[in-house]
């Protein structure tokens, strides 16, 4: 019942059916084919090669053989069934690997540009995504008593949940850490965004605090629409754990229970404005924010290929289609990177786009380390069309309950298809994001890239173009519905006019917005009629 399914959210799985089986076994008269999807939460992405080898025998022992990267820097298991639940999350926790606030009205997994990863004020921004984390964490022992056969909590004993209370959140709370000038975070995204702010000499000084940016809307809905966060001010970084919390009060007290399709910060922040939220925000912190820093936006980086980490080590950024971790075809993911992680025991990241980096390898094993990519069909960066490497997609059908229209599966083929048409028009060396969900929600941030398609009916998407590369503005609506095997028919046309009428330098979402949404839409009429 609602009750159940809504407690499993907070500790981090959700019930699903394999929805490609829907149709057959209502026609047989049996029940839908009922499986759970467990999501962890890595903070920051980070997990060690031990926990990595955990997590990849899961999948094969407990659910459908893949492990996915999550646009939060998680990994998530489809597929699992109900009897394997409790040793899935038991032997999870045992690996240090938490699920609990994974999904549910409460702090989700805290995001934080995953790289580079020795240098000494990037580890401690990663450590402060820990930190916000660990505080953040709901202090129940439901979830120990329940899956780890903690103590029983007994029935005179009442649970104090000192931050979330009895209801918990209005709902769903998400924070990010960005590192200066790179936005691989999205953190306009997030109702909590902390961009790090560095002494001269590149020392962690503290944080600019945004607030109230999310994606998530709902078709036919305008009450309901992508936002992205403003700016609330500054904060040294001893204070800034203190300010997390006091944003995620104002919202506990605040937000809307009533409707949970505006119950999300962004929401409260629209309809009362910064200064009021301030003001709360204020009461609980007892102390003042500074004027937020200027922040600019320079090199948003999907950190793939070799870096050098220091002391003659590197990390390599490995692409992983739509963050399916699988063997299929010719590229066997699954089994090289299980390879890879068993030879070099590196120390792993996850990343925002769904990706995967392995640090630690010395100098003089670089080449033994490309020989097992090669060997397992695993392309580097440099054997990827841009067009790939800046695409991501939701998982949606057949697992995701509120999918509309499939992502994940049809996309490689979007992708390969506009990729020809693109090196076609010599536009292949540009740097274009592109992103696909099944539904308005949102998952794959498809409103903060520079063409969106989003799942509006079956096998159709709505397109929307003109955000920025740099993950800054929000992507406007420009057709409503394009049939799946239009689209790449109804971008050639604007592809064409950036390829002679842009300004040099210029990013194609940029070139978008100068021209203006009614003036692209003009342009796409004969495309959709044809
Ligand atoms: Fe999401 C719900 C998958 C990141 C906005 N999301 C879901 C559910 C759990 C469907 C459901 O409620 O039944 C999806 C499970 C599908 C499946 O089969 O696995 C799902 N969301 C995902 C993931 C796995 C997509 C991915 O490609 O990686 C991401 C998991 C992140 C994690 O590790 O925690 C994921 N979801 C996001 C993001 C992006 C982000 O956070 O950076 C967004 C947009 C940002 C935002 O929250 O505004 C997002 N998911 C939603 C929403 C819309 C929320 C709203 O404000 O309206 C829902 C539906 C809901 O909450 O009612 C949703
Ligand atoms: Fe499911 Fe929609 Fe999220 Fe895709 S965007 S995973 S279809 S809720």
């Amino acid at each position: 019942d609602d009750t159940v399914h809504n407690l499993l959210k907070f500790h981090g799985f959700y019930q699903q059916d394999d929805r490609d089986l829907r149709q057959k076994l209502t026609k047989e008269g049996k029940e839908k084919h009922y499986m759970f999807m467990v999501r962890t939460k890595v903070p920051g992405g980070k997990l060690t090669w031990n926990q990595y080898l955990t997590m990849n025998d899961f999948a094969d022992r407990y659910a459908n053989g893949t492990l996915r990267i999550t646009t939060r820097q998680g990994i998530q298991f489809h597929g699992v069934i109900k009897k394997n639940l409790k040793t899935v999350i038991k032997s999870l926790n045992e690996a240090m690997i938490t699920t609990l606030g994974a999904c549910g009205d409460i702090e989700r997994n805290v995001v934080s540009c995953p790289a580079p990863l020795e240098d000494r004020t990037r580890a401690e921004i990663q450590e402060y995504a820990k930190k916000i984390s660990d505080h953040l964490l709901p202090k129940t022992r439901a979830y120990h008593e329940i899956w780890l056969d903690g103590e029983k909590v007994t029935s005179t004993e009442q649970e104090i949940e000192p931050l979330y209370g009895k209801s918990y959140l209005p709902r769903k709370f998400k924070t990010t850490i960005a590192f200066p000038g790179d936005n691989c975070v999205d953190v306009y995204a997030q109702d909590l965004g902390l961009v790090a702010v560095l002494e001269k000499a590149g020392e962690l000084k503290g944080f600019n605090v945004l607030v109230g940016g999310g994606l998530g809307m709902t078709q036919n809905k305008v009450e309901t629409h992508p936002l992205l966060a403003k700016p609330l001010g500054y904060v040294g970084k001893e204070k800034i754990v203190a300010a997390a919390e006091a944003v995620i009060k104002v919202h506990r007290d605040y937000g809307d229970r009533e409707n949970r399709k505006r119950a999300r910060l962004k929401y409260l922040i629209e309809d009362r404005g910064i200064d009021w939220f301030y003001a709360e925000v204020r009461k609980h912190t007892g102390f003042n924010l500074e004027p937020i820093t200027e922040m600019k936006w320079d090199h948003t980086d999907d950190h793939l290929g070799w870096f050098e980490i220091g002391r003659n080590l590197h990390y390599f950024g490995i692409f992983v289609e739509n963050g399916r971790i699988q063997d299929a075809g010719s590229v066997r993911m699954k089994s090289g990177l299980k390879k890879l992680v068993e030879v070099f025991k590196p120390e792993i990241r996850l990343t925002p786009q769904q990706n995967i980096l392995l640090s630690g390898i010395p100098t003089p094993r670089k080449s033994e380390f490309e020989r097992v990519l090669k060997e397992f069909g695993i392309r580097t960066e440099k054997e990827l069309s841009n067009t790939e490497r800046w695409s991501m997609a939701c998982p949606a059908l057949p697992t995701c309950g509120l999918a509309i229209a499939e992502a994940e599966r049809v996309f490689p083929k979007v992708v390969d298809d506009l990729e020809k048409e693109i090196v076609g028009l010599s536009l292949q060396n540009e740097k274009i994001t592109i992103r696909m969900t099944g539904c308005p929600n949102g998952c794959a941030r498809p409103y903060t890239s520079e063409i969106g398609l989003v799942g509006s009916t079956l096998r159709s998407y709505s397109l929307y173009l003109g955000g920025n590369f740099e993950g800054t503005r929000l992507a406007q609506l420009v057709l409503p519905v394009v049939k799946e095997e239009h689209v790449v028919k109804t971008l050639s046309p604007i592809l064409k006019l950036f390829k002679s009428e842009r300004k040099s330098s210029e990013h194609f979402g940029d070139f978008c917005m100068r021209k203006g949404i009614s003036e692209i839409q003009k342009l796409l009429k004969p495309a959709i009629l044809s």
